[in-house]
């Protein structure tokens, strides 16, 4: 029972500031008690990490599309506060973007600042936007956090494998 009520706790704060002061609640546990309290926890995190669907509100404009870098680019020139989600980066964040990019197969031209493994979309026109899409790089993170493989290191605690 004491597990299940701190699981909730971890739960509950995960959405806030950091994950160092809920982490901190479980001291004096063995590393095998801390992996098995916090597998569902990273496997929650870790599924929020797929996705991003957010609102910007600022002013700009701009369009990107990424395909993964295989089909990538746009042009955009915004400087925005955004609710919504881009992974566990939530529910606000700023988000200032200066960039022109074209690319395909992997070779670019230009400036981009995006993970390489998106699927995604942004529009901006004037002073909203919207992004939308998934990340396929976090899906394989998920899928192998099933089986306690954190391949992007991004889970709390300490690592299984
Ligand atoms: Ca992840
Ligand atoms: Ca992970």
């Amino acid at each position: 029972m004491r597990n299940l009520v701190l699981t909730f706790v971890i739960l509950g704060c995960l959405c806030g500031s950091g994950f160092a002061e809920e982490v901190k609640q479980l001291e004096g546990m063995s590393n095998g008690a801390k992996a098995a309290l916090l597998y569902l926890p990273n496997r929650l995190m870790d599924f929020v990490d797929i996705f991003r669907l957010n609102v910007g509100v600022g002013e700009g404009w701009g369009a990107n599309l990424r395909a993964t870098n295989f089909l990538t680019g746009g042009v955009s020139d915004y400087d925005t506060i955004r609710f919504g989600m881009r992974g566990r980066e939530m529910p606000r964040y700023e988000e200032a973007v200066d960039e022109e990019c074209i690319g395909l197969f992997g070779l670019q031209i230009g400036k981009f600042d995006r993970d390489p493994y998106e699927l995604a979309f942004t529009g901006h026109v004037a002073y909203a936007g919207l992004e939308a899409g998934l990340d396929l790089d976090e899906i394989v993170d998920f899928l192998l956090g099933l089986a306690c493989v954190d391949y992007r290191e991004d889970d709390m605690g300490p690592r299984v494998w």
